[in-house]
């Protein structure tokens, strides 16, 4: 075990405790501690873990482990990306892991992805533990930004097919990604047809919030479906996104482009047309809360 000490590692397993999550806490087998800061923004702690990998720990709650980051990576990334004729220009706010920045230059048809993320700590830690993630930077058309995503989005208008936000949770830097005005921000700077990705929560422990967000980006989009994926390490073992379109007659259940079986194959661990189309099918409870 190393020398650091980090106040959620105790007798060589990481907890992670939350008021967002209470009564229940996810438990990782600590290998050793690789990282640990405090940011401007947020506690940063990166440890390699028994089972998962390396994992990347802001403010004591999970963003990514090696082992399951693929998931939610390629999910965020492709329900976006596919429900897009032709995306272009694409930005990412948040994500300074790069996770979602390597699924976003899959996609032949991108000419530049630009990520914006408050923290440099973030991809710079990344950069060092998390080299599967980071690659998305290295790519040629993928720009890197250090900046508060909201700041940014205000002075962008009608300039990207694709904005996928990927962000922590309401509670800490990311406060403000979950408003009804940061959804007007997104609206404003998408192209005619432009599509949004945001995370969105788990619908076990969250669903009032998730019925506001789907309330605000109705609001504001004329198309706005919730989805989901699984995925072991975030409490309850999922997470949802808002999927949005400035057209009102595109359905974003359906993949408007899709790889080939053999590309899906080669291209994605998680994602394919057929998970696309079930990740927005429901079960009771939270199809009655969304539609009512
Ligand atoms: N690129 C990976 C960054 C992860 N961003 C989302 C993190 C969410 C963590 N909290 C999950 C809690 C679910 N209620």
């Amino acid at each position: 075990m190393s020398e650091i000490t980090h106040p959620t590692i105790q007798d060589g397993w990481f907890a992670e405790k939350s008021n967002m999550w209470p009564g229940q806490a996810m438990s990782l087998k600590v290998n050793q501690i690789l990282h640990h800061e405090k940011s401007k923004y947020q506690d940063v702690l990166v440890f390699e873990s028994s089972d998962y990998g390396n994992v990347l720990v802001l403010d004591n709650v999970i963003q990514c482990t090696e082992r399951d980051e693929f998931s939610y990576q390629e999910m965020i990334t492709h329900l976006a990306m596919n429900s897009h004729p032709n995306p272009e220009k694409v930005l990412v706010i948040g994500g300074g892991d790069g996770g979602v920045l390597r699924e976003v230059v899959k996609h032949a048809s991108v000419k530049e992805a630009i990520l914006c993320d408050i923290d440099e700590a973030v991809p710079r830690v990344s950069e060092t533990h998390l080299p599967g993630m980071s690659i998305g930077f290295k790519h040629p058309n993928a720009k890197k930004y250090i900046g508060d995503g909201f700041e940014f989005l205000k002075a962008k208008q009608n300039e990207f097919d694709v904005i996928i936000t990927d962000s922590s949770d309401p509670e800490g830097p990311a406060e403000s990604l979950f408003k009804k005005s940061y959804f007007e921000l997104l609206s404003g700077a998408l192209r005619e047809g432009g599509v949004i990705t945001t995370q969105a929560e788990s619908q076990w422990l969250h669903l009032p919030l998730i019925v506001d967000l789907k309330k605000d980006c109705s609001e504001v989009f004329p198309v706005a479906e919730y989805a989901f994926t699984t995925i072991p390490t975030y409490p309850s073992g999922q997470i949802g996104f808002m999927v949005c379109c400035k057209d009102p007659n595109r359905n974003v259940r359906e993949p408007v482009r899709t790889w080939s079986r053999e590309e899906e194959d080669k291209l994605c661990r998680y994602y394919n047309q057929d998970v696309h189309r079930a990740s927005f099918v429901l079960p009771n409870f939270a199809r009655k809360a969304l539609n009512a």
